[in-house]
């Protein structure tokens, strides 16, 4: 036996087995009500089993039309007491001429049978009219005595109930056309025939062999406890079947993509930390030797509070550290901003605008060396566009250690986003808290330019200092949901927070796994 004939016997429903063996038996065209006695099955399973096998083409099922013709009432009427063109032949083959104004009284019949018995008459040649009179012709003399074919067919159809269009001889063919032109004599039901008959290569299986054997297409608790299961064949799996579209629930991709950074940072050896998202101005810009007059203090670019307007300051020994590296740069070889400090705009309270401001505070309480990363939500005032939101989340890091460099801090960005399967370019940047300072960007091809993924420096001596670090701190802040625009393929970065759940259903469920 072939492979492919092997492989094709053992696809083959128990169903489908019987139908192609019914066909062995028969070798001609067969019904389905024939299969449905000699396998013993149900009209619907040999139909389903018959249009399986049609689709590998081991079989052919022909459909064939049939009418079944009945009489209507009174079609029923006129078969028992004739037409009414014979009952007026008959009275004309007595009379010969009847007056056309005369012929309902002298006949008997009501007026609608006496305008169609006329008109039949006139049309069958039996009668013509003539100067108001309904004459007899030399066929309607003929014809007096012998039934035509419409009449044969209908004694016939009220003898046996119901025929069959296909089976009439061609003479009654011609019986059914006229028929079929007197509206509400006879009922037509359309039925269709279906025979099925073996092809060749369904003839070749069946030379080959087909052994029919009950299959099993489950294992029940039944078969466990009786221990048939020890004698069952069980139908094997189409794994290429069609299977119903269904969501399992799954992680937002945002989240999804914090994780995998959470994840990577982790296996980098970074320890987490977090921070408050309501903070002070002195955590979030002073610290991190930002002017109290810098830009992005401004109102336009932070959110500052109102309830609680002000935050707690840390101990006074920073913050003189702070104000002091402000005014002239106290031992850190710099001039600092040449201004007055003042405690009061650092006490404000603000929605940090970075996670940095994280960083620093690890640093104030965790002597190097050492590596952190943070993950966390940021706000900034800012106008909503494909990439600017005004609420957006950041992941930061800091690696302090008496060796660590700026290469390193390249380094290190350049593993984490190849991590991701992301290739960054750096490009010099400015932040009032790094120097050297960096921006890493990444080529989008759908808006066909470069887009900004995060920052990073050597944090300066001035925000060193007054936080007691000794050693280089190499630092970095970028945003993830650039990375996520990036990931999932999207153009806009309100995509993410749309809830569309169309898209969000499409999405894979894990990086490189989509189910859908
Ligand atoms: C900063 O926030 C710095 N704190 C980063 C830093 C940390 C520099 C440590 C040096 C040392 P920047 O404002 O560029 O940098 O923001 C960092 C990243 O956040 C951007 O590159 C961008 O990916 C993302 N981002 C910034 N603004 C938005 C916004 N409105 N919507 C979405 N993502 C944003």
């Amino acid at each position: 036996m072939s492979k492919e004939n092997t492989r094709i016997i053992n696809e083959l429903h128990i169903y489908e087995k019987k139908v192609l063996k019914a066909l062995e038996k028969s070798r001609q065209s067969i019904t389905p009500e024939d299969i449905v006695q000699s396998q013993n099955l149900d009209i619907k399973s040999v139909m389903s089993a018959a249009g399986s096998l049609a689709s590998k083409g081991l079989v052919k099922v022909q459909k064939d039309m049939e009418e079944i013709l009945s009489l209507s009432p009174d079609g029923e009427a006129f078969a028992r007491d004739g037409l009414p063109e014979r009952k007026l032949l008959e009275i004309l083959y007595l009379q010969k001429n009847i007056p056309m104004k005369d012929i309902g009284q002298e006949t008997g019949l009501n007026p609608k049978d006496v305008k169609i018995g006329v008109g039949w008459l006139v049309r069958k040649k039996w009668a013509k009219i003539d100067q108001g009179m309904v004459k007899i012709t030399i066929l309607g003399e003929e014809s007096h005595k012998t039934p035509q074919i419409d009449e044969k067919l209908l004694h016939m159809i009220l003898e046996q109930g119901e025929i069959s269009s296909i089976n009439l001889e061609e003479e009654l063919q011609n019986g059914l056309k006229l028929l079929k032109s007197r509206k509400g004599l006879i009922n037509f039901d359309k039925i269709t025939n279906h025979t099925i008959s073996i092809t060749k290569k369904g003839q070749e299986l069946l030379d080959e062999g087909i052994i029919i054997q009950e299959e099993a297409t489950q294992l029940t608790h039944h078969h466990l406890k009786t221990r048939k299961w020890k004698n069952l064949t069980y139908r094997g799996y189409d794994v290429q079947a069609e299977y119903p579209e269904f969501h399992p629930g799954k992680m937002h991709p945002l989240r999804r993509i914090m994780d995998e950074i959470r994840n990577i940072f982790l296996n980098m050896g970074f320890t987490e930390s977090r921070g408050p998202i309501l903070e002070s101005a002195f955590w979030n810009f002073d610290c991190l030797f930002q002017p109290q007059d810098h830009a992005a203090r401004e109102m336009q670019d932070t959110f500052y509070i109102k309830n609680p307007s002000t935050s707690w300051l840390p101990g006074e020994e920073l913050v003189d550290k702070v104000k002091k590296v402000h005014e002239d740069g106290a031992q850190t070889g710099s001039e600092g901003w040449c201004y007055n400090w003042d405690k009061d705009v650092a006490r404000q309270s603000v929605l940090r605008t970075h996670t940095t401001c994280v960083s620093a505070r690890f640093l104030k309480e965790n002597p190097p060396p050492l590596k952190m990363f943070s993950i966390g939500r940021v706000f900034r005032r800012e106008t909503i566009t494909y990439k600017h939101l005004p609420e957006f989340n950041q992941v930061e890091g800091i690696v302090a250690a008496d060796e660590v460099n700026f290469r390193n801090l390249l380094g290190i960005l350049k593993e984490f986003y190849k991590k991701l399967g992301f290739e960054v370019r750096f490009r010099p940047a400015y932040f009032p808290y790094t120097y050297l300072s960096t921006e890493c960007e990444i080529y989008l091809e759908e808006k066909e330019s470069w887009i900004e993924l995060g920052g990073a420096g050597m944090f300066r001596p001035e925000v060193l200092e007054p936080l007691g670090v000794t050693t280089p701190v190499a630092a970095f802040g970028l945003g993830i949901e650039r990375l996520a625009m990036i990931e999932l393929g999207i153009k806009d970065i309100r995509m993410l927070y749309k809830s569309d759940i169309g898209w969000l259903r499409k999405l894979p469920l894990k990086k490189g796994i989509n189910l859908d």
